[in-house]
């Protein structure tokens, strides 16, 4: 027997608007209007400013741990391709695909206060709460994409998920599954770099994150992930085709984590100055406004409004989430039990009479007590 190519592959590397605002007329055809870009420029910007205001907030004792999206905000063209029945199953470092498939911007900062209600999501938003443990969320958008499938929906999975969680098992898990099942997932995987303090070349000795996906049968590609053209064309192809064919498809942005991993991070210990500088070159933000500016689409006064209308919005909004009314303590027993057991009861109707820590009086344990028989 010869010896035969078992199997042969290559990966391709998508890029329309360089890092100097030039865009490629001819890849760029048929993606992003005019004003869609500049509806995209605005937003992002308005998400910078959330994004600096965030830390702000941490820094000031009124917010717990918060990871900056700086750098990623051109991941949010994906939500310009998905359409209103699709789902959204997101990491942590995705503001701004979320805000614009629905999520109330309050949402984010309340669940970083450590508020609950922040994972609400509204009843006609289709999406998950972000995902703290890395690559678990990718299963639960395998098995939204098969729901979808079975029932015939012309529905799509997105999920988000970063360099560092390819490898963990669930990552593999949910890829062996979408690969095998034929399920209408999209796996976007933004490599920006790092994991906290781990580098990309520590990560894998893969070549790219996206030959991963080869392995489980499934299209893949790489995309520049600070382009906002190559992002959209590359998320509105998969999804077309995952409508039409069922099937799953692998998108690796190529990005940089332009701030801390979080609040509680300082990467100037790990991370070189000049890896930093050199990625600032390439901010999505940058290049979108001196794309507009080229086509007379944006110039001075227009950024001095947006800057300012910025400003007035992502303030309302924190006041939104400083507003809302606070939990009360008996919310732990109200909704942790269907029923109260007898001890946990005890604990409730003794919370506000008792300091913390004091045993209640015996009588007030055999006021509380249920019936023997309940
Ligand atoms: C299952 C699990 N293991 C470990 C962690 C701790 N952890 C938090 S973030 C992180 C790195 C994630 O890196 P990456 O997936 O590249 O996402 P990025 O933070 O760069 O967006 C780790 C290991 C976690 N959150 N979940
Ligand atoms: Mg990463």
């Amino acid at each position: 027997m010869p010896i035969e190519v078992a199997y042969e592959a290559k990966i391709e590397r998508l890029s329309i608007l360089d890092q100097n605002g030039k865009l490629d007329e001819k890849l760029a055809k048929d993606t992003l209007t005019d004003k869609q870009v500049v509806q995209l420029y605005e937003h992002f910007s308005t998400c910078r400013h959330y994004d600096e205001v965030a830390f702000k907030l941490q820094r000031s004792g009124r917010m717990g741990t918060y990871p900056q999206n700086m750098g990623q905000e051109a991941a949010g063209a994906v939500a310009l391709a998905a359409q209103k029945q699709d789902w959204m199953i997101p990491c942590y470092r995705e503001n701004a695909a979320l805000f614009l498939h629905g999520l109330p911007k309050e949402n984010i900062l309340l669940h970083w206060m450590g508020d609950e209600r922040g994972n609400e999501i509204p009843d006609d938003v289709n999406m998950l709460p972000i995902s703290i443990p890395i690559g678990t969320h990718m299963l639960h958008a395998a098995g939204i994409a098969w729901a979808m499938k079975l029932r015939g929906e012309k529905g799509v999975a997105f999920t988000f998920f970063g360099d560092g969680a390819t490898s963990e098992g669930d990552f593999h898990e949910a890829m062996n599954f979408a690969g095998a099942l034929n399920v209408p997932v999209v796996f976007i995987c933004q490599n920006n770099g790092w994991a906290i303090s781990t580098a990309r070349s520590k990560q894998t000795a893969s070549e790219t994150f996206a030959q991963k996906a080869l392995a489980y049968g499934i299209k893949t590609m790489q995309v520049d992930g600070n382009d906002i053209f190559a992002v959209y064309k590359a998320a509105r192809d998969a999804r077309k085709r995952a409508v039409k064919e069922h099937k799953p498809f692998f998108i690796e942005t190529l990005t940089y984590r332009l701030g801390d991993h979080t609040t509680a991070d300082d990467a100037r210990r790990y991370r070189d100055a000049d890896e930093l500088e050199s990625w600032k070159k390439k901010d999505p933000l940058i290049r979108m406004r001196k794309y507009l500016e080229s086509k007379d689409l944006w110039n001075q006064s227009k950024q001095k409004k947006l800057e300012a209308k910025a400003k007035e919005d992502v303030s309302a909004i924190v006041k939104r989430a400083e507003g809302i009314e606070k939990p009360t303590i008996d919310d732990i027993f109200d909704y942790t039990f269907k029923e109260l057991p007898i001890e946990t009861r005890r604990q409730r109707d003794t919370l506000h009479t008792h300091s913390l820590g004091q045993f209640p009086e015996q009588e007030t344990l055999q006021q509380t007590a249920a019936p023997a028989h309940a």
